[in-house]
């Protein structure tokens, strides 16, 4: 609970202005309570009014998007993009095409991309967008013709300066493909105005890897320097089987771990030999299908209904790679009595605040979001850099780079929460190391 009283005003109107936004309200919220020892040694931040700054976007678009299904119905869904802060760089964050998408969801994925771009030490401010549109059992066409509709309004708001969109939930590299030859149509301008292309239009190598291999980075070395451990040997369970999940498995298994469960939205598979993950690619990369598949090709691997039940499973590592506030308390539960060591989330904001809390309190190495799958962003910013110099970089450059980026990250964090007199609470540590540096940027940029 809040005792600042600039920071429990502050929270209480972000409360009162936005009512109906719980996930965005949970993530203010998380923040907030992480940064009142910081905040209160710093009095400028409520001269200079820093903190109610941050919770109001810079700027915030809706928008219709009309487009035609293959049998010429006429459909409309909402687009959004919020520039939630520029104080360190262009905004940047990913594009969310998924039919729960809303305004809290953008604005609670765009508030936590603030301090995850500022922790890769990259210029890369915060946002996020997306819209309910489910591109689900869609044809290319229709995915097509959604995504020329949505840029077609877009366009008008982004730029390679300016803002700088990616993937998120439901949209990969199909979709950025038809949403940069729409920029280019509309604008007459070939720039890197999205990241995640194609590497044959501008994209970078390892983007694809990238958030996968950034949390392994992350918790291999989470677990050496705070337990003396590795992800050799270990026994793991990994939800989502998207882009996030399917090459942390792949990572986890270079290190010498044991992945024996993936899920989707409807359920989970479990393999106790370990999860075949060439059979996985195959389902989702290129057939689109269900992780129920999996069971029906892969002789003594079984399904299970239901996403949630994958938490149950003993394992020694849990990556929650699928989306927001699927491992809440119960599963937190199950989870340690199991004999969990650590937990390191790979989707944005997948724990519950309950959860969060009750995996530290049992001490459990805890890898929070902004921290851990921070190497989606910082490889998008590698390709940025990419980008203006006309040039490209090799797979082993990229790869260097972005686990020098994910080993300072968790040295940041792991720093401040020392400094904060919380030795290994990378939650604070990650918030406070990742909000420093913006404050001290809004400070010097004058009121706006
Ligand atoms: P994908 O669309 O590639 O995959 C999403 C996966 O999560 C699918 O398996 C999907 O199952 C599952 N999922 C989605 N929504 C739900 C839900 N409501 N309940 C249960 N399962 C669900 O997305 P990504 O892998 O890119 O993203 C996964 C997470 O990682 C998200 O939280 C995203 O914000 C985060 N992230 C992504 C980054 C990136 O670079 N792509 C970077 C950093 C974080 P189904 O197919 O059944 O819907
Ligand atoms: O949540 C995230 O960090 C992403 N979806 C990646 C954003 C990006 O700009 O690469």
């Amino acid at each position: 609970m809040l005792k600042d009283p600039y920071l429990k005003e502050v929270y209480l109107d972000t409360v009162e202005r936005n009512k109906d936004q719980a996930e965005f309200l949970q993530a203010v919220r998380e923040v907030f309570e992480s940064l009142e020892p910081y905040v209160v040694r710093h009095p400028e931040f409520q001269k200079a009014g820093i903190m109610e700054r941050l919770v109001e976007p810079e700027r915030m678009v809706t928008f219709r998007v009309t487009w035609e299904d293959d049998q010429g119905k006429v459909h409309v869904n909402r687009g959004y993009r919020t520039q939630f802060n520029s104080a360190i760089g262009p905004y940047k964050g990913g594009l969310r095409f998924h039919p729960s998408v809303n305004a809290s969801i953008i604005k609670f994925l765009g508030f936590e991309q603030i301090f995850k771009n500022s922790l890769t030490g990259l210029p890369l401010g915060g946002g996020k967008g997306g819209a309910n549109f489910d591109p689900k059992g869609r044809s290319d066409g229709e995915v097509m013709r959604f995504c020329q509709s949505f840029m077609t309004e877009l366009y008008r708001h982004i730029g390679s300066n300016c803002d700088v969109p990616a993937g998120d939930i439901g949209v990969g590299g199909r979709e950025i493909g038809f949403l940069f030859g729409q920029y280019k149509r509309l604008s007459n301008r070939f720039t890197g105005v999205l990241t995640g292309k194609d590497v044959i239009f501008g994209g970078s190598l390892v983007r694809t890897e990238a958030t996968g291999y950034g949390l392994l980075y992350f918790t291999e070395e989470m677990l050496k320097c705070l337990r003396h451990e590795s992800v050799f040997g270990k026994t793991i369970v990994v939800s989502g089987s998207g882009n996030v999940a399917i090459y942390a498995v792949e990572k986890a298994t270079h290190l010498g771990g044991k992945v024996i469960a993936m899920s989707d939205s409807k359920g989970y598979v479990v393999d106790d030999d370990g999860i075949k993950l060439d059979v996985v690619k195959q389902i989702k990369e290129v057939e689109r299908g269900r992780i129920s598949e999996y069971a029906k090709r892969v002789p003594g691997s079984r399904y299970v209904e239901g996403c949630k039940g994958i938490w149950s499973l003993p394992c020694q590592i849990a990556l929650p790679c699928a989306t927001q506030n699927e491992l809440d308390l119960e599963s937190a539960k199950l989870l340690v009595a199991n004999g969990v060591m650590a937990v390191s989330e790979g989707a944005n904001m997948p724990s519950t605040a309950e959860a969060t809390a009750y995996l530290q309190e049992h001490g459990v190495l805890f890898g929070p979001a902004k921290a851990a799958n921070a190497g989606g962003v910082a490889t998008s910013g590698l390709e940025m850099s990419q980008n203006s110099m006309r040039s490209s970089w090799s797979f082993e450059q990229v790869d260097e780079r972005l686990k020098g980026i994910m080993l300072n990250i968790f040295h940041m964090a792991d720093n401040a929460a020392r400094e904060c007199d919380r030795p290994g609470d990378l939650v604070t540590g990650a918030n406070v190391a990742g909000f420093a540096k913006v404050a001290k940027a809004m400070l010097s940029e004058g009121l706006y």
